[in-house]
């Protein structure tokens, strides 16, 4: 799209939406692979300055952009409903918040049937792709009371905005069919990585097997746990609010810290073509367990507790799983910003898996240890946030 087309959609959005002011700069957001983000800055005849956040929502991958929306919705009033009546003032910069029409619609339809919406802007924060020991704790964190904040809501009010969207046994089957498929002819480069994903699949169901055995329960989950995903404080680099709600939907605690876990405890970045680089950084997992696990302790289940591990490696396969499906079918699915890109996040994803299954007995070490000293975590967190 040409930066012309750009401004006039931008300008088109804040019309519809009955933004203030007048257009004064934007910034395209790099990071995301599915939909296309911007941040605009307007000013006003007074001189006020407002952000907002702009993006195009790819409805290719969300086949109902208004459910996206209604989840999105449902779950942010809950959760600033709980913010208010705790006497929070900062509310922005704590929940994101979803702008509507004067019709109450979430998004504005361009002439070529994109989807747009206006997001807020999170002021004076910021957004953080390599995690230190602070920013794991507060990603852990983040995600933690994001998962308590939802434990009372009606989770069947959700719709499957991606239906079985974490459900493992079904991405390996697709990923076996598109394998027989082989529709551009990319499988011959990919035998050593297939073998080895499909080899996982007697593993790979376990969080589904507990839970139809009874043992595992479904919450409101965020789905997508990557740090960036948490703005922090620009200063204070406490965890603010907790973004890109699109996938939030009925699941398992342990996806949510497993993708966590696997983004932001990687040594490497998530498609690091220099295999050698990639591992599971331990103490940084430990970092994260803390930060996830203090404000669920009273919450979770002594089952999902100990099954949190698991999820880690489990949405790891998943997401290698998945990476190399798209390559198999093409690129069809994720944004590709180089020449085989998919078969690159792939084999980084196989390469951490493969890590991960040699540390996993001190991945489960580590949680014990953290289960031992329930209380005592309890007080550190009140205290640090
Ligand atoms: C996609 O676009 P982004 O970065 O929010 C994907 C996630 C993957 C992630 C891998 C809807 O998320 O599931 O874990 O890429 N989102 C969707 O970086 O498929
Ligand atoms: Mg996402």
């Amino acid at each position: 799209m040409t930066e012309q087309a750009l401004l006039s959609i931008f300008r088109s959005i804040m019309e519809a939406f009955h933004l203030k002011g007048e257009l004064e700069d934007y910034r395209v957001v790099k990071v995301g692979n599915i939909n296309d983000t911007y941040f605009i800055g307007t000013r006003d005849a007074l001189g006020k300055r407002r952000d907002y956040t702009l993006q195009r929502l790819n409805h290719k991958v969300f086949q109902n952009p208004h459910q996206v929306a209604e989840n999105a919705y449902a779950v942010t009033s809950h959760m600033e409903q709980k913010l208010l009546s705790a006497g929070e003032k900062d509310l922005r910069r704590k929940v994101l918040h979803l702008y509507r029409k004067e019709n109450g619609e979430f998004f504005h339809r361009s002439e070529e049937g994109d989807y747009w919406r206006v997001l807020s802007y999170v002021y004076d924060s910021r957004c953080v792709n390599v995690a230190d020991e602070e920013i794991l704790y507060g990603t852990g964190y983040a995600f933690g009371e994001f998962q308590r904040d939802l434990s009372d809501f009606p989770a069947e009010r959700l719709h499957r905005t991606i239906p079985d969207f974490h459900n493992t046994p079904k991405r390996f089957a697709a990923l076996r069919e598109s394998a027989l498929r082989d529709a551009v002819g990319r499988r011959g480069e990919v035998e050593a990585e297939l073998e080895y994903l499909l080899s996982k699949e007697g593993y790979i169901s376990l969080l589904e097997d507990l839970h139809r055995e009874g043992e595992l329960p479904l919450r409101v989950v965020h789905n997508d746990t990557k740090c960036n995903n948490v703005m922090f404080d620009a200063e204070t680099r406490t965890p603010l609010a907790v973004i890109d709600l699109d996938t939030v939907m009925p699941g398992y605690a342990a996806h949510d810290f497993g993708d966590a876990v696997r983004f932001a405890c990687n040594t490497a970045a998530e498609d690091e073509e220099d295999l050698s680089k990639v591992s599971l950084n331990l103490q940084a997992y430990r970092k994260l367990a803390e930060g996830f696990v203090s404000p669920l302790l009273d919450i979770l289940t002594e089952k999902e507790f100990f099954t949190l591990p698991d999820g880690v490696l489990i949405i790891t396969l998943e997401l290698a799983s998945r990476f190399l499906k798209d390559y198999l079918d093409g690129d069809v699915y994720f944004k590709c910003r180089k020449p085989s890109h998919n078969l690159i996040r792939a084999r980084c994803q196989i390469a951490l898996a493969k890590d991960m299954e040699g540390k996993m007995g001190e991945m489960k070490e580590i949680l014990t240890a953290l289960s031992v000293q329930k209380k005592f975590k309890n007080c550190e967190m009140r205290q640090k946030f």
